[in-house]
């Protein structure tokens, strides 16, 4: 689809593809790409006719993070003025469960936003980082929350303090990621995932990625009667009849997709 100069949006059936292309900056995210990128999955999230999205970069860098260049002259005013990155957050009120499909570099911004992703797949080329303390600054869009959640705090607090990178095996083996692909096949494994998830009944895909994110929001007890209620309510949709009689009648289910 045409209008965007820094991404390429492309539908594959229900499932909705970005597509991060700015090659020469290897896709250093500058504010102009921010605002494509949520632009497309908010599209993407309002189409019923998609049931998934998945968003990567190319084979050298999913994204070698912020663009430097652009933020080298700012002031504390007008970062502040700007509540740089604040537009990111767009991303985390998706209801479409969204998938990074991570090749080369997620550094600094790139493994932020890879982390804002509901999971990450992760070619065996990956590399993760929190560099940001090497420029003289701090992850600023979320790296410091979501890795720590993500890996816990020693991990964390190594690599935001020292700014190492970690490659594709540690990610998986320290939870980072939900698993890793030989890079040749990393596209065709995410649209495959998104498509199996893209076939699921699409409200009860939403209340389950729901219920997983409350895990990261509340207690455990609040978190889990959150769990039960949005449980409950799948018994209001056809879905929940048509998968459960599928299953009793040992046949594949016919969901609504809507
Ligand atoms: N921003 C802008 N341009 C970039 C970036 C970036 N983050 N990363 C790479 N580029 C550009 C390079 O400048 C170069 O451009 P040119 O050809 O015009 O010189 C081009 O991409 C190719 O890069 P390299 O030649 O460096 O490629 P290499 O393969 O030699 O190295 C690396 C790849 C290791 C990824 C290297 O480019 C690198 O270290 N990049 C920077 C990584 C980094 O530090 N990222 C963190 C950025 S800060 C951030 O993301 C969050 C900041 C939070 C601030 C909070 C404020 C509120």
């Amino acid at each position: 689809e045409t209008g965007y100069e820094h991404i390429i949006l492309e539908r594959r059936g229900r499932v909705g593809l970005i597509t991060l292309n700015r090659p020469k900056a290897l896709n250093a995210l500058n504010d102009a790409l921010m605002h494509e990128v949520v632009d497309a999955a908010t599209g993407l999230d309002r189409d019923p006719e998609i049931g998934a999205i998945v968003l990567t970069g190319s084979e050298r860098a999913f994204a070698a993070g912020a663009d430097i260049r652009e933020m080298a002259p700012q002031t504390y005013q007008d970062m502040y003025a700007a509540d740089w990155f604040a537009g990111w957050n767009a991303l985390t009120r998706l209801r479409t469960p969204l998938i990074a499909a991570v090749a080369g570099h997620a550094l600094g911004g790139g493994c932020e936003l890879a982390m804002m992703c509901d999971f990450i797949l992760a070619a065996d080329t990956a590399v993760f980082g929190q560099p940001e303390i090497r420029l003289g600054v701090i992850p600023g869009i979320g790296g410091s929350q979501r890795l720590t959640r993500a890996i816990g705090k020693a991990k964390a607090m190594e690599m935001v303090l020292t700014g190492r990178t970690m490659d594709a095996a540690e990610a998986e083996r320290c939870g980072l990621v939900a698993r890793v692909v030989p890079a040749t096949r990393l596209l065709d494994e995410a649209l495959a995932t998104a498509a199996t998830i893209a076939g699921m009944s699409a409200p009860v895909a939403m209340l389950a990625k729901e219920a997983v994110n409350a895990a990261f929001e509340t207690t455990l007890a609040e978190g889990v009667h959150v769990e039960r209620r949005l449980f409950h309510s799948t018994f209001a949709l056809a879905d929940q009849k048509e998968g459960m009689a599928a299953f009793l009648e040992k046949r594949a289910p016919r969901f609504e997709n809507r």
